[in-house]
Protein backbone atom coordinates (compact mmCIF):
# COMPACT_ATOMS: atom_id res chain seq x y z
CA UNK A 1 0.00 0.00 0.00
CA UNK A 2 2.84 2.27 0.73
CA UNK A 3 3.90 2.59 -2.94
CA UNK A 4 0.85 3.71 -3.98
CA UNK A 5 1.15 6.52 -1.66
CA UNK A 6 4.98 7.38 -2.58
CA UNK A 7 3.51 7.34 -7.02
CA UNK A 8 0.71 9.70 -5.62
CA UNK A 9 3.07 11.47 -3.86
CA UNK A 10 5.81 11.66 -7.01
CA UNK A 11 2.64 12.48 -9.30
CA UNK A 12 1.05 15.47 -7.33
CA UNK A 13 5.11 16.65 -7.06
CA UNK A 14 5.31 16.71 -10.67
CA UNK A 15 2.24 17.71 -11.92
CA UNK A 16 3.28 21.61 -12.37
CA UNK A 17 5.95 20.11 -14.48
CA UNK A 18 4.47 18.19 -16.42
CA UNK A 19 2.41 20.92 -18.70
CA UNK A 20 -0.56 19.30 -17.74
CA UNK A 21 -2.69 22.67 -18.10
CA UNK A 22 -0.91 24.20 -21.51
CA UNK A 23 -4.21 23.34 -23.21
CA UNK A 24 -7.07 23.59 -19.92
CA UNK A 25 -6.68 26.28 -18.11
CA UNK A 26 -3.03 27.81 -17.47
CA UNK A 27 -3.74 31.57 -18.25
CA UNK A 28 0.19 32.06 -18.07
CA UNK A 29 3.98 32.27 -16.66
CA UNK A 30 5.50 35.09 -15.83
CA UNK A 31 9.26 35.32 -14.30
CA UNK A 32 10.14 37.92 -11.72
CA UNK A 33 13.44 38.27 -10.71
CA UNK A 34 14.11 34.70 -9.15
CA UNK A 35 10.53 34.03 -8.87
CA UNK A 36 8.39 31.99 -12.02
CA UNK A 37 4.55 33.07 -11.06
CA UNK A 38 2.39 30.48 -12.96
CA UNK A 39 -1.57 31.47 -13.14
CA UNK A 40 -3.97 28.26 -13.70
CA UNK A 41 -7.91 29.08 -14.23
CA UNK A 42 -9.94 26.26 -13.67
CA UNK A 43 -13.51 25.45 -13.23
CA UNK A 44 -15.02 26.53 -9.96
CA UNK A 45 -13.37 23.95 -6.84
CA UNK A 46 -14.71 21.83 -3.90
CA UNK A 47 -12.78 23.42 -1.07
CA UNK A 48 -12.96 22.26 2.40
CA UNK A 49 -10.53 24.11 5.34
CA UNK A 50 -11.28 27.37 7.00
CA UNK A 51 -11.09 30.04 4.57
CA UNK A 52 -13.20 28.08 2.30
CA UNK A 53 -16.41 29.49 1.90
CA UNK A 54 -14.92 32.90 1.44
CA UNK A 55 -16.21 34.49 -1.65
CA UNK A 56 -15.32 37.61 -3.43
CA UNK A 57 -19.14 38.67 -4.15
CA UNK A 58 -21.01 36.56 -1.48
CA UNK A 59 -24.43 35.53 -2.98
CA UNK A 60 -22.96 34.64 -6.47
CA UNK A 61 -22.04 31.36 -7.43
CA UNK A 62 -18.20 30.90 -8.69
CA UNK A 63 -17.44 30.45 -12.30
CA UNK A 64 -13.84 30.17 -11.71
CA UNK A 65 -10.95 28.60 -9.74
CA UNK A 66 -7.58 30.92 -9.93
CA UNK A 67 -4.61 29.20 -8.99
CA UNK A 68 -1.47 30.12 -8.63
CA UNK A 69 1.93 28.55 -8.09
CA UNK A 70 5.27 31.00 -6.84
CA UNK A 71 8.18 28.62 -7.66
CA UNK A 72 11.59 30.07 -6.36
CA UNK A 73 14.07 29.25 -9.55
CA UNK A 74 17.03 29.44 -7.91
CA UNK A 75 16.45 27.12 -4.72
CA UNK A 76 13.56 25.14 -6.50
CA UNK A 77 11.02 24.91 -4.44
CA UNK A 78 7.40 26.01 -3.92
CA UNK A 79 7.40 29.64 -1.93
CA UNK A 80 4.97 29.21 1.42
CA UNK A 81 3.39 31.67 3.37
CA UNK A 82 3.26 34.24 0.77
CA UNK A 83 0.75 37.16 0.88
CA UNK A 84 -1.36 37.03 -2.48
CA UNK A 85 -3.93 39.03 -4.48
CA UNK A 86 -5.84 39.18 -7.42
CA UNK A 87 -6.85 42.21 -9.21
CA UNK A 88 -9.20 41.01 -12.08
CA UNK A 89 -10.34 43.97 -14.37
CA UNK A 90 -13.15 43.23 -17.03
CA UNK A 91 -11.66 44.53 -20.35
CA UNK A 92 -15.45 45.08 -21.37
CA UNK A 93 -16.57 47.08 -18.81
CA UNK A 94 -13.74 47.92 -17.04
CA UNK A 95 -14.72 46.80 -13.91
CA UNK A 96 -12.83 45.45 -11.33
CA UNK A 97 -12.16 43.28 -8.44
CA UNK A 98 -9.51 42.10 -5.69
CA UNK A 99 -9.49 38.78 -4.05
CA UNK A 100 -7.29 37.34 -1.94
CA UNK A 101 -5.53 33.88 -3.16
CA UNK A 102 -5.33 31.95 0.48
CA UNK A 103 -2.49 29.19 0.34
CA UNK A 104 -4.30 26.09 -1.14
CA UNK A 105 -3.24 22.08 -0.93
CA UNK A 106 -4.08 20.99 -4.44
CA UNK A 107 -2.26 20.80 -7.58
CA UNK A 108 1.28 21.28 -5.13
CA UNK A 109 1.36 24.16 -2.80
CA UNK A 110 -0.38 27.05 -4.16
CA UNK A 111 -2.75 30.28 -3.96
CA UNK A 112 -6.08 29.95 -4.83
CA UNK A 113 -9.76 31.18 -4.70
CA UNK A 114 -13.02 30.84 -6.45
CA UNK A 115 -14.38 33.71 -8.35
CA UNK A 116 -17.64 34.82 -10.17
CA UNK A 117 -16.79 36.11 -13.88
CA UNK A 118 -19.87 38.34 -14.53
CA UNK A 119 -19.64 37.10 -18.52
CA UNK A 120 -17.80 35.70 -21.12
CA UNK A 121 -15.02 37.75 -22.67
CA UNK A 122 -11.49 39.15 -21.97
CA UNK A 123 -9.83 39.84 -18.17
CA UNK A 124 -7.11 41.19 -17.06
CA UNK A 125 -5.87 39.64 -13.67
CA UNK A 126 -3.03 41.44 -12.03
CA UNK A 127 -1.74 39.20 -9.33
CA UNK A 128 0.42 40.75 -6.67
CA UNK A 129 2.83 38.77 -4.40
CA UNK A 130 3.58 39.93 -0.94
CA UNK A 131 6.54 38.57 1.03
CA UNK A 132 5.71 36.56 4.28
CA UNK A 133 4.94 38.29 7.38
CA UNK A 134 6.84 35.49 9.22
CA UNK A 135 10.28 35.57 11.81
CA UNK A 136 13.78 35.22 9.81
CA UNK A 137 16.78 34.30 10.57
CA UNK A 138 18.95 38.17 10.05
CA UNK A 139 21.61 36.33 7.48
CA UNK A 140 18.39 35.68 5.07
CA UNK A 141 16.72 38.71 5.75
CA UNK A 142 16.68 39.28 2.14
CA UNK A 143 14.80 36.28 1.17
CA UNK A 144 11.64 36.38 -0.10
CA UNK A 145 11.70 40.33 1.30
CA UNK A 146 10.40 42.27 -2.18
CA UNK A 147 6.94 42.11 -3.93
CA UNK A 148 6.23 41.13 -6.77
CA UNK A 149 3.42 41.70 -9.79
CA UNK A 150 2.47 40.24 -12.70
CA UNK A 151 -0.01 40.32 -15.21
CA UNK A 152 -2.12 37.88 -17.05
CA UNK A 153 -4.90 37.35 -19.52
CA UNK A 154 -7.61 35.65 -19.91
CA UNK A 155 -10.24 35.07 -22.35
CA UNK A 156 -13.38 33.49 -20.91
CA UNK A 157 -15.26 31.91 -23.83
CU1 LIG B 1 -6.60 26.20 -5.94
Amino acid sequence: MRWIIVVATVVLLLLPHLGWGEERGRAGSRTVGNLEVTLYVWAPQQLVGPKAHTAPEPGQSATHHLDLTVYDLRRGLYIPYLNVKATVTDMTTKHDFSVDLVPMIGEWLHYGANITLPHKGRYAILVTVDPPDIVRYKHLADVWSTSAQALFEYDYR
